[in-house]
């Protein structure tokens, strides 16, 4: 359903530039957001050290296929006032998401702080400069994404709070949920979305880059997670579809995964098993938004936490996968 392209992987730590003395031989590069950046595609990569220290690293490209890193750390001004404030140290700010609104491009990520993982919002408008916006609400959570409209004045986010304490004490969550702001500083929790299904292929899960906007409604990629116990956890991606006015309702969603991890280099490397979509493009997108089923979607994925994989779809093929 969805292809890989030939090039398999599309980045791996052979491309990683050093940038010492923070990175030096770097052992991964994984999990990206995406976005279309002065005609270029780009990518908001996650890089990780030998010290297992995490870095974003800004990569183009012209065809979206050849990428190019380049070596400077991506920094979120005044990101550093959360750990003064909260009293935490902020030890990795990881798994971007990135979604244009007007000029400005917001990237929503993880931030793993002393008592667990929180979601912040960072914005930029020539990814060379990155201004800290501020915490997502006051819980945590991690894997959120915003949507690339504003719905009746207000921002909308749809994130995966971390509620649920597995039994090897991780805590992670089953349940998508959408918050709202008016001023991406405010967020208040409307209300759930979807959840996980317990047995099968997404038993918990967590939404990948931001939904497009089509004719049958917001078509989100999400990540599902099969867990085997001690065997560890498998991550797959899949599809659904949620009402345009109001994205707490589900109105179509894959039976089965769209991708899983098959390849080499999904199956086997820092956590073998995971193909984990969190960057998108969409080619040919409507001046109102909208995608029509012919678009071409592009999803930039990591691969076992160490590459960063590439496979196509048309938009159309999607929805009619979500309505099986
Ligand atoms: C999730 C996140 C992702 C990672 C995945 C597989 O919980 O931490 O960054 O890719 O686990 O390890």
């Amino acid at each position: 359903m969805l292809h890989r392209h030939p090039k398999r992987p599309i980045l791996s730590r052979d491309e990683v530039p050093d940038v010492p003395p923070e990175i030096v031989d770097a052992t991964s590069v994984f999990n990206p957001g995406a976005t279309i950046f002065e005609d270029q595609v780009l990518l908001l990569a996650r890089v990780q050290t030998r010290g297992r220290r995490t870095h974003l690293l800004v990569a183009r490209s012209d065809d979206g296929i050849a990428f190019t890193l380049e070596p400077r750390l991506v920094h979120f001004a005044g990101i550093e006032n959360v750990g003064r404030t909260l009293g935490e140290t902020i030890y990795h700010v990881y798994d971007p998401r990135i979604t244009r609104i007007g000029d400005d491009y917001f990237i929503v990520v993880a931030i793993d702080l002393d008592h667990g993982c929180r979601l912040g919002l960072a914005q930029t408008r020539d990814f060379v400069s990155f201004r800290f916006v501020g915490l997502v609400g006051d819980h945590e959570s991690r894997n959120g994404v915003l949507l690339p409209e504003q719905i009746d004045g207000r921002y909308l986010l749809l994130e995966r709070p971390n509620d649920v304490r597995l039994p090897d004490g991780v805590v992670s969550g089953n349940t998508i949920v959408l918050s709202a702001s008016r001023d991406l500083r405010d967020w208040q929790r409307v209300g759930p979305v979807m959840t996980g299904r317990p047995h099968y292929w997404d038993e918990l899960i967590g939404p990948g880059p931001p939904p497009i906007r089509t004719h049958a409604g917001w078509l989100l990629l999400y990540h599902g997670i099969a867990s085997h116990g001690s065997l560890g956890s498998i991550y797959q991606a899949g599809a659904v579809l949620l009402d345009h006015q109001d994205p707490t309702r589900v109105l179509a969603r894959t039976r089965d995964n769209l991708l899983e991890p098959r390849q080499l280099y999904e199956l086997v490397g820092q956590v073998p098993n995971v193909v984990f979509p969190s960057g998108m493009t969409v080619a040919d997108v409507g001046p109102d938004g909208m995608a029509d089923d012919e678009c071409l979607v592009t999803v930039y994925y990591g691969g076992a936490d160490t590459v960063i994989g590439r496979a196509t779809a048309r938009v159309g093929e999607l929805i009619d996968a979500c309505s099986v």
